[in-house]
This record gives structure tokens, sequence and C-alpha cells, in this order.
């Protein structure tokens, strides 16, 4: 059974990856409410992965004997500045995922929970594809400028799931 302790860590990590959706669909309605359809949709679209992360989670925890608690989410803002600011907000929400995630599996090895070790250490590597993938999406509308949003626009927006 997992412990108290990392059953609470795991609860706060649920809860985080719920807000991640949350500000993700709140994003994508921000950006489709301008006529961004495209990069609306692919934040839809990650909005739903996050949901997935958080129920795996959730899961998980049942499996190992241990209880979900789900916990109030942070507000989430109602509008952003640029489209580029909308994606280094999303850098950031995911850097912030990866140092709590990286605490998980630190609190695991602590207990010798090898379950919760492994079982988070699939979300380490997780985080660094996702990091990327933001950091990606900042780093070509930064390099591309206003002009190339509309190729953009139509390239994220084939996004499949
Ligand atoms: Fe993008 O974070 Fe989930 O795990």
């Amino acid at each position: 059974m997992i412990s108290s302790k990392l059953q609470k860590v795991v609860n706060d990590q649920i809860t985080a990856e719920l807000w991640s959706s949350q500000l993700y669909l709140q994003m994508s309605y921000f950006l489709k409410a301008q006529g961004w359809d495209g990069f609306a949709h692919w934040l839809r679209c990650h909005s739903d992965e996050e949901r997935e992360h958080a129920t795996r989670m959730a899961d998980f925890l049942t499996d190992r004997g241990g209880k979900v608690k789900l916990q109030m989410i942070n507000l989430v803002p109602e509008g952003w500045g640029s489209v580029t600011e909308v994606f280094e907000h999303s850098l950031s929400q995911e850097k912030m995922v990866s140092k709590m995630i990286d605490k998980i599996v630190l609190h695991a090895i602590e207990e010798q929970d090898f379950a919760t070790e492994n079982f988070f250490r699939t979300f380490v590597d997780e985080q660094v594809e996702e990091e990327a993938l933001f950091g990606g999406v900042v780093d070509r509308l930064k390099a591309a400028g206003e002009n190339a949003l509309p190729f953009m626009n139509a390239q994220m927006g084939r996004r499949k799931e």
C-alpha cells in the first residue's frame, strides 16, 4: 500500500494535471475566439491529454490502495497578450509540472516504493517530451514572427490527438 505522504503528493499531482488541462482549454477558447482555430485545436488536444494523465495517475493511486482526493483547481487567466505569450505560459506550466514529478520520484526512492518510482519515471520521460514540444512551438513563434502565424496555425490544426 502506498504511504500517506506519497498519496498526498500524488493527489497534488493529479490536481496539477487537471489545472494544466483547464489552463490549456481556456487558452484554446481564447485563441479560437480570435480566429486561430489551428492553435486552438492543438491546445484542446493537449488539454485532453492532461486530463488523461490525471486519470492515469488516479487509477494508479487506486490500484495501490490509495485514496483519490480531487482538490480545488487554481484559477486560470482569461486572456493573454499574444499567441507567443500563450505558449510561453504553457511552457512555464510544464516546467513546474516537471519539478513536481521529480519530487514524487525522489520521495518514492526515499521510501523504497519502487512501484511508484517506476510509474512516475514514465512521466519524467513524458515531461522531457512535453517541455521540448512547448519549447519548440515558442522557438518557432519567436523565430518566424507575426507573418508566419497563419502558416503555423494551419500546421498545428492538423494535430491528430
Ligand atoms: Fe503536460 O503534464 Fe501532464 O504529466
